[in-house]
């Protein structure tokens, strides 16, 4: 099975851990989507995954796959979900705006963007109002939460110094020696 994706992107972050933690047989085909010609993906975004004939594009598809095929479960309870599910606008929403400046675009002044940045902070403060998981006992919606709340770290693009569960999360996070192994590198 073979994972194509860069060391940086948070959402390739989550299927490497699940990919780890499976005891299957993978690879990491490393990939940069903003210069690569024909990435072989049509949504011009990593991760995408391909085994034998299955080609997933997508990291929600991806880490389903991966907890499957390991005989592990992935998100059965709905407001989990949910959760997983806001951590990917926060994460959409970031990269969004990451992206845009860094072509040029001054997203102070554009209606649009200042919106996305106003669900940034919206849906911080929402996830940041979960119960925490006990160490050791993370789930893929406690795992999404912590690499999309790492990532804005990493890239500085917004901050959870007034959130403490998120701060907790990540001090939780940081106890599994995956989650360790698959921070972004810092150089
Ligand atoms: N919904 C997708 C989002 C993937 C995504 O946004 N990946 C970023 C890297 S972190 C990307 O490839 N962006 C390139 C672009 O938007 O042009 C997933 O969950 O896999």
């Amino acid at each position: 099975m073979r994972l194509f994706g860069s060391f940086t992107s948070p959402y390739v972050r989550h299927c490497r851990i699940a990919l780890m933690q499976s005891g299957l047989d993978w690879e990491m085909v490393e990939l940069d989507i903003h210069t690569s010609k024909d990435p072989g993906t049509p949504t011009l975004r990593v991760p995408f995954l391909e085994d034998g004939t299955l080609k997933l594009t997508d990291s929600t598809p991806i880490v389903k796959y991966v907890r499957e095929k390991a005989g592990q479960v992935f998100i059965p309870d709905v407001r989990a979900l949910d959760r997983y599910c806001l951590a990917n606008t926060l994460l959409d929403a970031a990269i969004n705006l990451f992206l845009l400046e860094r072509s040029g675009l001054d997203i102070e002044s554009n209606v649009y963007t200042r919106r996305q940045q106003q669900r940034i902070e919206l849906v911080l403060s929402e996830l940041d109002s979960a119960p925490l998981p006990a160490a050791g006992q993370l789930n893929d919606a406690d795992y999404r939460v912590a690499v999309a709340a790492a990532w804005g770290q990493f890239r500085k693009r917004f901050s959870i110094a007034s959130h403490p569960n998120l701060q907790r999360l990540l001090e939780i996070a940081g106890e599994n020696s995956i989650f360790v192994a698959t921070a972004p590198p810092t150089v």
